[in-house]
């Protein structure tokens, strides 16, 4: 049985779904802090820093697998420091602890691209620079990293992790990130409307189209054992754009659409992550290789959301 908390989140809201399929709906135990009535699956509401409704969650359902995915990203974490790092890593501990006790087979845990700080190289960032993170959400992603490693080589948990960069989807929206421009645009585009960009136009971040990302995370926990030699987190890489190399590539599809640029305090975020991510650990070991550019990720995006929107595409 399967467990995912932080289910109607961005990511998890995609992942749920492609477990039930993969495992069957009767398999997949969805959890999140929010209720969603329209949820069609097993759910339960949880607090992931509540241990013990936690602990009750795994013993009533025998789960054996866990996708932690629960976190306050990076720019909602810097309106509030310390609680954020509270919630990031007591809801991080508790899963460790509850993989320990109730003897869970294996783990996901998400890392980020925001462990990187000033001090790794921006292009083509390596596996193992000296992580000096900037943000709340950066530090416990690093705290985290190492306290998953921990627990594998003290306690022998089976607990996997991909760094991502950030996620463009059309199924469900991002929330608090400082990459979140690149999905916000997409919808914006759709209905006509002007985007105001909260970075500037020269901002070079990694990014991954959403199937990709599935993907990899289904293919991370698919691969054999040995094949896993990164016990922190694996980098992983797609595509790397501008704010402006986005709009041409949307303009393609809507030549009228415009922006503005407005950097506001998540431009500092931008600035001190990597421009392009080496991610050869993860193609070596477990054969990753990202399917999408930005261009084939355009296409769908106004595609899906023009049908979301009902408004035929140009
Ligand atoms: C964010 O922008 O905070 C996230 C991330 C890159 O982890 N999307």
């Amino acid at each position: 049985m399967i467990l995912i908390i932080g289910a109607f989140g961005q990511l998890g809201s995609v992942l749920t779904q492609k477990l039930q399929i993969k495992w069957g709906v009767n398999r997949v135990v969805a959890s999140d802090i929010t209720v969603n009535t329209n949820y069609k699956g097993l759910y339960e509401q949880l607090d992931a820093t509540n241990y013990k409704a936690l602990e009750q969650i795994v013993i009533k359902y025998r789960i054996t697998e866990i996708y932690h995915l629960a976190a306050i990203l990076s720019a909602n974490g810097e309106k509030d420091p310390l609680r954020s790092w509270d919630i990031n890593m007591t809801s991080l501990l508790n899963v460790l602890e509850v993989s320990r006790t109730q003897r869970i087979h294996k783990i996901f845990y998400p890392s980020s691209i925001a462990v990187f700080g000033p001090n790794a190289d921006s292009v083509n960032t390596p596996q193992s620079p000296n992580l000096t993170p900037e943000t709340i959400y950066g530090m416990s992603k690093v705290a985290g990293e190492n306290w998953v490693n921990y627990y594998h080589k003290k306690y022998g948990l089976d607990i996997r992790s991909l760094r991502y960069p950030g996620i463009i989807g059309y199924q469900s929206f991002p929330g608090g990130g400082t990459t979140d421009y690149a999905v916000d645009i997409y919808h914006k585009a759709i209905k006509n409307e002007h985007f105001l960009c909260f970075l500037n136009s020269s901002t070079q971040l990694p990014m991954m189209f959403m199937d990709d990302a599935i993907r990899a995370t289904i293919e991370l926990m698919d691969a054999p054992k040995e094949k896993i030699t990164v016990r922190t987190s694996y980098n992983l890489a797609s595509m790397s754009f501008t704010p402006k190399e986005l709009v041409k590539s949307i303009q393609k599809y809507y030549p009228n659409f415009k922006i503005t640029y407005q950097p506001d305090s998540r431009q500092n975020i931008a600035n001190s992550w990597p421009k392009s991510i080496d991610d050869s650990k993860a193609r070596v070991d477990w054969g990753w290789q990202s399917y999408f550019d930005l261009d084939q990720m355009t296409k769908i995006m106004i595609e899906k959301l023009s049908e979301y929107y009902s408004i035929a595409t140009v």
